[in-house]
């Protein structure tokens, strides 16, 4: 392994920080401290990392200032988004440190007059998360609050462009009182330090946000010792706009689902379908408002749309772009770059797309750019067959005002996310994640801290 990443600032090029990777010995060590701290503090009481939790979320939030702005140096987005991600995190903390206290077991009435039967919950043991770059500080407690409060253990491991926001929320988890060997985060490239999660017998949960080869090669590699997974994978979010839709207000929400964080989102708008016969109106005034999107450092307090988080990103996006062109899209407004690859930078200015076929990558593949197709339909039928016909089944919108075409929709679309006259459906208390090969479990709700919990079942015979 290198022996340290350099993290740059992706609107810049410039130098922010150099970070040291762990050793193979570091790692394994680590991933032994947390096995023997789930010892302790699976004992804790749930009263007790209720507290803790809560003290973690008020500590990120006396900080929210400086780890916004280390999350735009690392990360690229406008600071605005910086900042709500902050609150974004915390809300999954604030979630789970309640949901610590409703870890409920239950009885069941039994067969036989002499017998009892109890149900209890109890942690899986160490949980080992692997987090993207796109949300670093929010990716990251969606899966360390349900985990602590659960019982578990946790270590982290960021991705290569953005370790900073996680190093230093977890800096501040041990600040206010969480023991070291509960909580870790641990430095190194993604293939090995995942080689190293997955075959460790104390891991007994990986949760992984990114892409879905990445998350088939952890579910495979975590066969051999049968751990539990939680998978949250890509998506090709389809939106949808009827006959009936307003306008004015899918154009909005269109625009913030698809072009907050540069479109870097696995639940964004990525074909955007529109009824033949509200197109060209459509088209027209979703130009309109993204030529207003101001593009730069999102230092800028004007900055809408940030740039790029590196070559690869960028690269496959220009690609998407040009193949689209090249097989007969019209560009409305975008296909404009501002890259210097010296100092890598790499900036995607706001694209959208018209007369966009099924044969054209960016309607097969992921994006992961601010770049709006657009593709006509006649009728819902055919939207939705278009809809559902990838692997992905993360996130879908539909914009209608007429029941039965929202309710026909929400009946057949393949999506474990869905916003009826709703682009930005999110939060800490519903169930996130996807269907098909964007993944396996929630994340958030109720449903979010299950996958963390055991479930164990007594039988009391005669006493
Ligand atoms: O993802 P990776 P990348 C999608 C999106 C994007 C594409 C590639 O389409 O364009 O994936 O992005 C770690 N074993 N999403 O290259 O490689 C890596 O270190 C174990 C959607 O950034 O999946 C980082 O911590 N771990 C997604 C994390 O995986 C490995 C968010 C994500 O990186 C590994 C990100 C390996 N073999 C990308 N290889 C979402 N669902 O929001 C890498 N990693």
């Amino acid at each position: 392994m290198a022996n340290t990443f350099k993290v740059t600032n992706p609107a810049t090029g410039e130098f922010i920080s150099e970070v040291r990777v762990n050793t193979e010995e570091e790692i394994l060590q680590a991933l032994k401290t947390g096995h023997e701290g789930f010892k302790k503090w699976s004992k804790v009481n749930a009263h007790e990392r209720s507290n803790l939790l809560r003290k973690w979320s008020d500590k990120i939030q006396e900080h929210k200032a400086e780890i916004a702005e280390v999350m735009t140096l690392e990360n690229g987005k406008p600071l605005k988004e910086s900042l709500g991600e902050v609150d974004y995190a915390t809300s999954y903390i604030d979630w789970y440190a309640e949901e610590a206290k409703r870890i409920y077991g239950r009885t069941i009435p039994s067969h036989t007059e002499s017998k009892r039967i109890i149900i209890t919950k109890h942690p899986v043991g160490l949980v080992a998360a692997i987090t993207p770059w796109n949300f670093p500080a929010a990716m990251m407690t969606r899966k360390a609050a349900p985990a602590l409060a659960a019982g578990c253990t946790f270590i982290v491991k960021p991705a290569e462009d953005t370790p900073l926001t996680t190093i230093r929320l977890i800096q501040l988890a041990h600040e206010v009182g969480f023991p070291t060997d509960a909580v870790q985060f641990v430095i190194g490239d993604g293939k090995e330090v995942g080689e190293l999660f997955t075959s460790s017998e104390y891991v007994r949960k990986i949760t992984f946000t990114g892409s879905t080869p990445v998350g088939k090669s952890l579910i495979k590699n975590s066969a051999n010792t049968v751990k539990h997974v939680t998978m949250e994978l890509g998506g090709h979010a389809p939106l949808i706009i009827a006959e009936d839709a307003d306008l004015d207000f899918a154009v909005a929400q269109t625009i913030a689902s698809k072009y907050r964080n540069a479109g870097q989102t696995c639940v964004c708008a990525n074909r955007i379908l529109v009824h033949e016969n509200v197109i060209e109106e459509f088209a027209a005034k979703l130009t309109a408002e993204v030529k207003k999107l101001k593009v730069g450092n999102g230092l800028d307090k004007d900055t809408d749309v940030g740039p790029i988080i590196n070559q690869k990103g960028y690269s496959k996006i220009v690609a998407q772009i040009r193949d689209a062109v090249d097989h007969g899209a019209e560009v409305l407004v975008g296909n404009e770059f501002n890259i210097n690859e010296d100092k890598g930078y790499f900036f995607v200015y706001p694209t959208v797309l018209k007369n966009v076929n099924l044969n054209m990558k960016i309607t097969q593949e992921e994006t992961f750019g601010p770049v709006a197709p657009l593709i006509s339909f006649k009728e819902l039928e055919e939207a939705v067959e278009i809809a559902n016909g990838t692997p992905y089944g993360l996130a879908a919108y539909f914009f209608t005002n007429n029941y039965k075409t929202g309710t026909y929709l929400h009946e057949n679309l393949d999506f474990g996310i869905v916003g009826w006259n709703d682009g930005a459906p999110s939060a800490a208390h519903v169930p996130f994640g996807g269907m098909k090969e964007s993944g396996l479990g929630r994340e958030g709700g109720v449903e979010g801290i299950e996958p963390y919990l055991e479930t164990k079942y007594l039988s009391i015979g005669d006493l």
